[in-house]
């Protein structure tokens, strides 16, 4: 086998470039030797939870998909492009080698089950699985670049971290604060890997899933996070917090995030219009979202644990930032007033 130059032609981002395996004079396999063997394979609309039983893509002139959804190859250049885009992002930012850090690829399944309208980072498979979409709320694939970078960075989180939920219902729904900064990080990385990867069909913005055909246009966004009304996402925290479901709960972390990297107030970015709010009413100027990014990151990997809540969270990233800036720095003391925007405080 050896590496080979192919292209894709993708349902959300058109054409892309995608490095694969040359098998055979007139084979190729969906498998990128320059990124760990990083791989998508086909669920073929089963519930596998297996990598080793997904179907292999394999293609006789390494042109990938016809960005329609009638070729099954169409989603999978998706998934690929951005599962390898996130590793470039990790690597680039942060220097991390891989979802573990330990140079080995990162490993994706499509059209997982019938009518999912979700995708998921499955630990058990290590590996990411992305519904066809229920044919409801969610009409496409589930394959576009944030929802990658989320996902992915579920799998970081499990290998630093490990934030886990405090309480679990029956139908498996999540609850608590580290449950809930688990999944803002997700969002906080996912929207980071969104802005690094610039593509012009899909370009950098504080939402998530603004791609996935949604009536509210977003799934869940980090500068006022209550503007989502599917999940019922929160700006700031209460009491309540500590059992709010993760999804609505993630909004806290998310929000101090914002606040952090751009400011309180209105903002356009890319042509986006903000406009972040705080519990106090005070004005945050915000450090910029590389400097911001990079404080998140430090608190994750080396200050944060099972069971870190909200106010455990903020001195991670006062640690990261006095680390990084000096306890002095106008780096801490933004990371502080952010926190307080989101009414977490000493
Ligand atoms: N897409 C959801 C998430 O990553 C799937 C799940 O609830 N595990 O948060
Ligand atoms: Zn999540």
């Amino acid at each position: 086998p050896r590496k080979a130059s192919g292209t894709g032609t993708s349902l959300f981002v058109g054409k892309v470039g995608l490095s694969t395996t040359q098998t055979a004079r007139t084979s190729f396999l969906l498998k990128d030797s320059t990124r760990w063997g990083t791989e998508t394979r086909d669920a073929k609309g089963q519930y596998l939870e297996a990598f080793s039983r997904g179907k292999k893509f394999t293609d006789k002139n390494n042109k990938w998909g016809t960005g329609k959804t009638s070729s099954r190859q169409s989603a999978a250049v998706d998934a690929q492009y951005g599962v390898t885009k996130t590793l470039d992002f990790y690597k680039k930012t942060f220097g991390r080698k891989g979802i573990k850090n330990n140079s080995t690829g990162a490993r994706a399944m499509v059209h997982f089950g019938t009518k999912v309208g979700n995708a998921f980072w499955d630990s058990a498979c290590g590996c990411m699985l992305y519904g066809d979409g229920d044919g409801d709320l969610f009409k496409k694939p589930l394959v576009v670049l944030d929802v990658t970078g989320h996902e992915l960075t579920h799998g970081v989180v499990d290998a630093t971290a490990a934030l886990e939920p405090t309480r679990v219902d029956r139908d498996g729904n999540q609850f608590g604060e580290p449950g809930s900064l688990n999944e803002s990080l997700a969002d906080i990385f996912g929207t980071g890997m969104e802005f690094a990867t610039n593509n012009s069909k899909d370009a950098g913005d504080y939402l998530v899933g603004e791609k996935l055909g949604l009536d509210q246009k977003f799934l869940r966004r980090l500068d006022e996070p209550s503007r989502d009304k599917l999940e019922g996402t929160i700006d700031y925290w209460s009491p309540e917090t500590y059992d709010t479901e993760v999804h609505a709960g993630s909004g806290v972390s998310s929000h101090a995030f914002y606040l952090l990297a751009e400011g309180s107030g209105r903002k356009t970015i890319g042509g986006v219009k903000y406009n972040s709010p705080t519990s106090d009413g005070s004005t945050v100027t915000g450090i910029g979202r590389a400097k911001a990014l990079a404080i998140f990151y430090r608190a994750l990997t080396r200050y944060m644990v099972s069971t870190t809540d909200f106010h455990d969270a903020r001195n991670a990233t006062l640690k990261a930032a006095t680390d990084m800036y000096g306890a002095d720095s106008i780096e801490y003391q933004t990371v502080d007033k952010a926190w307080a925007g989101v009414n977490v405080t000493s």
